[in-house]
């Protein structure tokens, strides 16, 4: 069997090829132009399977994969017990952020300890955010489009992943606070870091040297 790579399409594919390129590995199909799910390499001793970027940790954890590429957002989310996280790969860059109506006073809502409305994709961050800060928040749970919500007046606020901005702008929408940075990290199976050693390791190390 050879080590399998878990990639999701789009920007972490695109963002992790120059890594492996750097190591002369070549994925052999375009995601964009086939539908295979499942993708050769150069090396014959190396696959990349394509799943949805949340799905990342799933297939690592379970050994559906042996190595993947997940957001740190991505990760906070599934839960990191039993992955091992060997690499902060500093790819597909952004900020998660909470973002409301230009005309919503964010600052007076929390000073007076209002209960405010947060749609969000991530409530395990958003929680402990507002958690922190001691802030009272009801979180609406959404799968998507959540710049929407503070427009339709589902929400007062959103919390979500912010990278040029230009899609807050583009919806009367402003960052009022900055929760984390976020990247892509390298996650690894950890029965196969034992039983699968010496490749996984070796592709480890190619991420290692392409990343410093
Ligand atoms: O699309 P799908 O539901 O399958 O999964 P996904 O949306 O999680 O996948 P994908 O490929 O969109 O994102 C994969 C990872 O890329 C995320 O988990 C993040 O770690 C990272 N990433 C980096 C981003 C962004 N930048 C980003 N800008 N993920 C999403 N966005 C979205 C953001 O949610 C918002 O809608 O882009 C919009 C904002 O972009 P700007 O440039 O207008 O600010
Ligand atoms: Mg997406």
């Amino acid at each position: 069997m050879p080590i399998t790579l878990a990639l999701s399409k789009g920007r972490i594919f695109d963002d992790t090829l120059p890594l492996l390129a750097s190591a002369g590995i070549t994925v052999l199909d375009d995601p964009e132009k086939s539908r295979k799910l499942i993708l050769a390499t150069n090396r014959p001793d190396l696959r990349v399977v394509l799943v949805r970027a949340s799905d990342v940790p799933t297939y690592v954890q379970y050994g559906g994969a042996d190595l993947g590429v997940a957001g740190k957002d991505v990760l906070i989310e599934h839960g990191e017990d039993g992955l091992y996280q060997p690499l902060d790969l500093k790819i597909a860059r952004c900020r998660m952020s909470v973002a409301v109506r230009a005309d919503f006073d964010y600052a007076s809502a929390v000073r007076q300890g209002s209960r405010i409305r947060v749609a969000t994709k991530y409530t395990q961050i958003a929680r402990q955010h507002f958690a922190d800060k001691g802030v009272h928040v009801d979180l609406i749970k959404l799968y998507g489009s959540m710049e929407l919500a503070p427009l339709t007046g589902l929400a007062d606020a959103i919390v979500d992943l912010v990278s040029t901005g230009s899609t807050l702008k583009a919806n009367n929408l402003v960052e009022v606070e900055h929760i984390m940075d976020i990247s892509s990290r390298l996650v690894v199976n950890q029965a196969a870091l034992k039983l699968r050693r010496e490749p996984v390791r070796a592709l480890i190390d190619v991420f290692a040297k392409a990343v410093s």
